[in-house]
Order: structure tokens, then sequence, then C-alpha cells
């Protein structure tokens, strides 16, 4: 069959069957999905075995909840921000923070502190390496912002996270922390250790079928938000990771990898209170104003709450 008639033959099913007024959006959206479809079929010689195949295959990845994943993983969450990377461009939006993505697993509630927080519970003190990380968040022209919303979270030493990983306590690694009178942040966390998908999960899978692994660099995660401000979704990694430019998600961008400084001088650690050296990230967000040229930076997708 040639593209043209699927197309005629599709839009036969879809479209000039409505005996009601049809959303024009979803109807436009399903369109052309069926037909890229059909067309996928009918190029590749997909065989019916091969559609059940992949159709059950869809079913178990939304059973075990890895649609989300998945969708990373295949580097449709990194298309959607290079096309809003273009979008603020085209709107003359240029120097904040660079964005990337959210991923699946921010949990929305975490306690809210002002000006510092702890992110760990302690369970991981004995192995862990305690992380400072510190900074001021900035309007588009560097003006401190007080009261910004720095949502911060990141994994465990098994590269795990809270919530979803029932076995660590409610919110360990997750808080909100509203910046102090002169735009500033800190936390008191331990350095995180990278993701890797579940072996034998639905995404892993399809890896493997792929060729590639599943993991992420060590990072960690931030939304910072603030009145008239867009919001921000982006991550820092940790500089040095093996994973750093080898990332399954496709995150990793430069503008994201601060340095981290090893802190060993005795009186540093005894001022923290500390009986061993610890790591220090500084790093500051920029935000652009609200712009009413650019699609909106906040992003509506069902998010995990506790
Ligand atoms: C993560 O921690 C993550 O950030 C993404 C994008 C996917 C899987 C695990
Ligand atoms: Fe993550």
């Amino acid at each position: 069959m040639t593209h043209n008639e699927i197309d005629q033959l599709v839009k036969s099913w879809i479209v000039d069957t409505a005996t009601r007024p049809a959303n024009p959006r979803v109807q436009a959206i399903v369109l052309r999905l069926v037909s890229d479809l059909c067309k996928t079929i009918e190029d590749l010689d997909i065989q019916p075995s091969e559609f059940w195949t992949g159709l059950d295959y869809l079913t178990n990845a939304g059973k075990a909840n890895e649609l989300g994943l998945l969708t990373p993983g295949l580097g449709l969450e990194r298309f959607l921000d290079i096309r809003a990377d273009e979008a603020e461009a085209r709107a003359g939006l240029q120097g904040g923070t660079p964005r990337t993505i959210e991923g699946p697993l921010y949990v929305a509630g975490a306690p809210e502190s002002t000006g510092y927080a702890r992110l760990d519970d302690g369970s991981e003190s004995a192995q862990a390496e305690v992380l400072f990380m510190q900074g001021t968040v900035y309007d588009a022209e560097g003006k401190p912002l007080s009261g910004a919303k720095v949502e911060v979270w990141h994994a465990n030493l098994m590269g795990n996270y809270s919530f979803f990983d029932q076995s660590q306590s409610h919110f360990n690694l997750r808080r909100s922390i509203v910046t102090d009178a002169d735009g500033r942040y800190q936390f008191r966390s331990i350095m995180p250790k990278g993701y890797g998908c579940p072996p034998g999960g639905s995404t892993q899978t399809l890896l493997d079928q792929l060729g590639r692994h599943g993991q992420r660099p060590a990072h960690i995660h931030f939304f910072v938000s603030a009145d008239g401000h867009r919001k921000l979704t982006t991550q820092i990694n940790i500089d040095g990771d093996e994973y750093l430019w080898d990332d399954f998600a496709f995150a990793s961008r430069e503008g994201l990898i601060p340095a981290v400084s090893k802190v060993d001088d005795p009186a540093a650690i005894a001022q923290k209170d500390l009986r061993q050296p610890y790591s220090s990230i500084d790093f500051d967000f920029r935000l652009y104003g609200e712009n009413q040229s650019a699609p909106a930076a906040e992003v509506e997708r069902p998010r995990a709450a506790a």
C-alpha cells in the first residue's frame, strides 16, 4: 500500500466516521499517530505476531508503571526539552540555568523549610560521604530572589528514591527549601549514587534488545520556582561519574556539572560538627521572568504525592 492510500484509509476510520463534533486537537493527533503506525507496519513489513508482541509489551510496561521510565530511555523526554529550549530561544530568553528532564521519580509534599535543610535521614551515614550544596537563586537581571522555592530530590547509595523504594523513610532525600532574605539556599545530604533501571523490568528488557545499558550518572534533581518567574526543571550531575556523558536518559548538559570540592580542613570539618572530610558544591540558579511569548514553563503531568 502507498502512504497516500494509508492516509485515505486511516482518515476514513478516524475522521469520516464522526457523527458529533470531535475534539479537533485529539482528532488531529490520533489521525497522525495511527497513520504513522500503519506506515511503519507497511514499510517494515511488521508481522501480526510482532505487532501483538509490541502491544503486550506496552500493556505490561503500563501495568508495571514503567512508561515514565521508558520515555526518557527512548530520548523522548530529552526531545521535549530540546523543543522547550528552542521555543525559549525564539522568545528571546537566554542566559538562564539550563533545563533538563524531570524524570519519573518526583514526589510532591516534601517537608519545607527556609534557608537550610538536611535531606538524609542518617541511615546511610556509616557508608556515605556528607555533601553540602549551596547557592543563590537569581532573576534574569542577576538580582537575588528571596522566597524562591528550591525543591530537591535525589537517590540514596543504592541509586534508589524514597517512596518508590519502600525501604526508605518517608521523604528521605526530598525537601523543599525556600531561599532566605539574600536569595540563598543550602542543604546537607549524602553524595548520591547513579540510578540503574530495574533488571528484568520492561524498560531494561527493551534496552537489552537495543544493546543498551540503563544507567544514569549520579545526579540531583531540582524544581526552582518564584512568583513572576518561569519554573525551572533541572538536575546537576556529580562530576567524575563514569556515566557522566553516557546517561541512558540523555539528561547531562554543559552548565549542569558543578565542581565538587573536598573539604578536609579540620577547622571546617569541626565547624560542620563532622568527624570526616565532606564534599561541597556551589551552584546558583538563574530564572527567567514570566514571558507571554514562550510556552508555559509549568509542565502538567500526573505526579506522585505523599
Ligand atoms: C532517574 O533517577 C531519573 O532521574 C530518570 C530520568 C529516569 C530514571 C531514574
Ligand atoms: Fe533521578
